[in-house]
């Protein structure tokens, strides 16, 4: 038997927007796809042969003779993911479809597959499988929150070869807050659970084997509690080794940061931490910074010089769109970003994901403007601002973008990997 794995092309911010290639200094970063495919790789049993395919390379539609084909995507690939799942069950494949838009909007997916997984797929891909072998797969599969002391080392090597820049690196998975536009505390749980160390350290290790970078993913890891503990003896197992990690990026947030103390930051410095992508828009601090509330833009400014001081490059992904944001938003934004010395910058769109608390509540006030998943991508203004038009949170978007890299020219010169990333 064989099954064949395939993660859907979606577009970028340039893609969507390819007035951007004029005036931002572009690189060719390729994220890793999602942990996912990779942890149902190594989930399947060894009678079962492994294709895989990695549609933002080539098109993943050619033939092949898998007995089933298993599609992995989020909100910006559903609609590419959709369609190849129509194309496959045409070719008269078995399809299955898991991850983040199939467990938020299964009923969405459901007419264009055999089946769709809910939840984190490890707990049913063997029954996934031996259903598929039997030619009775059943529509729905659910799976609940799973025992990460169980699960085997994901299959990165699948994704070797294909160009990727960096791999996530997991400490945990799920998420006790509530972030209003984050999908996390739904897909996975409402509360966070560990990897036992010497898997995190297991998944280093063969990153590092094979010459690669890992980029820490989930910013629970900064808070107080099990996730930190874990980041933190995986820093420690680091340094006791004397050397440093290979790692391109650790997610964060400014009330993170503002939490962390200097020691810490030190240590994941010293451990091979050398940028942060520091999420904005999802938090208090950087909700409030940008439209007139004083102290939380000092709180913002203290966060970013302590990046500075703690030698760690504070890439800021600044969102805009959300429901106190107004024209004068994104001149207020570039202020703050050239008296706080940022040096690079992504600037994107406030986008209700489904299944999220914002797409519950912009349902809820008909504000979503259409479904097109594919404009789900951040890129892409989907739904109607409190005040200001679509076109007019679109125009911001891009002016930030034209504006910060305006004076910032020297970027173009960095080498790549040093310039914009998720570009
Ligand atoms: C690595 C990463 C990326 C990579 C890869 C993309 C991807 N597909 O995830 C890159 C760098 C390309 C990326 C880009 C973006 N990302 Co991103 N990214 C992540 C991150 C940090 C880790 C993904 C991961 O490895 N997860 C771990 C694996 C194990 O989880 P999983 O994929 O959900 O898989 C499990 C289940 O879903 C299920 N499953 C998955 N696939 C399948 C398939 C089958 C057949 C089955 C049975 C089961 C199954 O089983 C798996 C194992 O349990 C997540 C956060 C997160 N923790 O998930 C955000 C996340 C996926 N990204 C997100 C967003 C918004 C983006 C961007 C749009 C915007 C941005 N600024 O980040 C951009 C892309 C567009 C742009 N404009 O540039 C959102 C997704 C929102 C949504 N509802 O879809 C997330 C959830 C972050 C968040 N907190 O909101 N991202
Ligand atoms: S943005 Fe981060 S802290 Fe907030 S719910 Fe999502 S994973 Fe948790």
């Amino acid at each position: 038997m064989k099954v064949l794995f395939v993660y859907p092309s979606f577009d970028r911010h340039a893609g969507s927007n390819p007035e951007l290639l004029e005036f931002v200094p572009m690189n060719e970063y390729l994220g890793s796809p999602s942990l996912g495919i990779a942890s149902l790789a190594a989930c399947t049993p060894p009678d079962w042969e492994i294709e895989y395919r990695d549609d933002r390379l080539a098109p993943a539609d050619g033939p092949t003779d898998a007995d089933l084909v298993a599609l992995s995507f989020f909100t910006p690939a559903a609609t590419r993911g959709m369609a190849l799942a129509d194309h496959f069950r045409a070719m008269g494949k078995q399809v299955v479809a898991g991850g983040i838009f199939p467990t938020m909007m299964p009923d969405v997916v459901a007419p264009h597959v055999d089946a769709v997984v809910v939840g984190e797929g490890e707990g049913v891909w063997a029954q996934v499988l031996a259903d598929a072998a039997a030619k009775r797969l059943q529509p729905r599969y659910r799976s609940g929150p799973i025992d990460l002391s169980t699960v085997p080392l994901p299959r990165v090597d699948l994704y070797f070869g294909t160009g990727a820049d960096d791999y996530p690196l997991q400490v945990s998975r799920g998420c006790g807050m509530t972030c209003s536009a984050c999908a996390l505390p739904t897909v996975m749980d409402p509360h966070v659970r560990t990897f036992p160390l010497e898997h995190v350290v297991g998944q280093l290790d063969q990153l590092t084997r094979a010459g690669a970078k890992g980029c820490l993913t989930e910013d629970t890891g900064w808070f107080p509690g099990a996730a930190h503990r874990r980041m933190s003896e995986l820093f420690d197992t680091v340094l006791e080794r004397g050397s440093t990690a290979a790692i391109s990026y650790a997610g964060i947030s400014m009330p993170m940061i503002l939490a962390t103390s200097m020691t810490f930051l030190a240590k994941a410095k010293s451990a091979g931490v050398d940028m942060f992508y520091l999420v904005g828009g999802f938090d208090p601090v950087t909700m409030k910074a940008f439209n007139g509330d004083a102290k939380a833009l000092t709180r913002a400014q203290t966060a970013i010089a302590k990046c500075h001081d703690a030698g760690i490059e504070p890439y800021t992904s600044f969102l805009i769109g959300l429901d106190d944001d107004d024209e004068g938003t994104a001149d207020r934004m570039l202020e703050f970003a050239n008296r706080a010395q940022i040096r690079k910058a992504e600037f994107a769109v406030f986008t209700p994901y489904p299944g999220t608390p914002s797409w519950h509540r912009l349902v809820a006030q008909d504000r979503i403007l259409h479904r097109n998943w594919s404009r789900y991508n951040d890129a892409n203004v989907v739904f109607r601002p409190a005040k200001m038009s679509p076109d007019a949170l679109h125009g911001a978007y891009i002016s930030l973008w034209r504006e910060f890299y305006a004076g910032r020219g020297h970027l173009a010169d960095l080498p790549i990997g040093e310039r914009t990333i998720q570009f």
